[in-house]
């Protein structure tokens, strides 16, 4: 099993939360995928990998981020057979401590999503305005995808390796929040099997988060756009089964 986790300035986090998962599940393989952070993350990266041989580090020359840093991730790990692959943020807002209730979950489903906003989930350390954006998001996604879940836009997952393989990764362009989003819906029209597992979520202590008005507006114009075309494709569907019964309820008559 391999858990990715994709970093941006997070040299104070990361040691902990890489400490923490090979504590919390030793068979877990590490992957940190880091794009050249300033503050030396890809360096601090590099030392704990020399210290443990199940910890790996892919260096990118660029910020390009979270959805390509996990793409470049998940295609790093599906080359080398792993066999479930989590993803996890360095900034210590994913419990490693949780990660066996997500693998356990995991048994029984294709993709299973550690859930702020299912009974039992919670977030800890957060503002107002984060809890109402958060929420509100997650509200806005359901209704306009009519996907069935809470919690779309977090980034604790397990996924099994066949089930990324099967979301056809090559064409997805979502970066940010989103990139959560579309794979989540990605999942739901190929008809897996997706569970929502509680987990408290923590505020990161240190360093900055990578959220800002552009990421937002991503998710926002993208899961319009995606809800707009689902509904028109499924119209223009349901019209065609329409005209084809009245092509055969007419052949019937005759
Ligand atoms: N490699 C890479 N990692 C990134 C990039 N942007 C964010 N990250 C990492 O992705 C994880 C999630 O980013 P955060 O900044 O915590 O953003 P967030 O979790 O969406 O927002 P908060 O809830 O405010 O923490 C962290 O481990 C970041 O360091 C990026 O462009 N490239
Ligand atoms: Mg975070």
């Amino acid at each position: 099993m391999l858990v990715t986790i994709p970093t941006y300035n997070e040299a104070q986090n990361l040691e902990g939360v890489v400490r923490r998962v090979r504590t919390a599940v030793p068979a877990a393989d590490v992957l940190v995928i880091d794009d050249s952070s300033p503050d030396g993350t890809g360096d601090v990266a590099d030392r704990l990998a020399e210290r443990d041989d199940q910890v790996h580090v892919l260096h990118r020359l660029d910020k390009q981020g979270l959805g390509a840093a996990y793409l470049a991730g998940f295609e790093w790990g599906l080359s080398r057979d792993y066999e479930v692959l989590v993803e996890m943020d360095a900034d210590g807002s994913h419990q490693p401590e949780e990660l066996h209730r997500l693998l356990h979950a995991l048994n029984q489903a294709d993709l299973v999503l550690g859930s702020r906003w299912v009974t039992g989930g919670r977030v800890q350390n957060w503002s107002r305005t984060r809890m109402v954006l958060s929420r509100g998001g997650n509200t806005y996604v359901r209704l306009a995808l009519g996907v069935p879940l809470r919690d779309t836009t977090g980034g604790y997952r397990a996924f099994r390796a066949d089930t990324l393989r099967r979301l056809d990764l090559g064409d997805v362009a979502s970066q940010g929040y989103c990139f959560q989003v579309d794979l989540a819906w990605r999942a739901c029209r190929r008809g897996l099997r997706v569970i929502e597992v509680p987990i408290t979520f923590v505020e990161r202590e240190f360093g900055r988060s990578k959220m800002s008005r552009a990421i937002v507006l991503e998710a926002l114009w993208r899961v319009t756009a995606w809800g707009v075309s689902h509904r028109s494709r499924r119209q223009r569907r349901s019209r065609g089964l329409g005209l084809s019964e009245d092509i055969s309820s007419s052949d019937s008559r005759r």
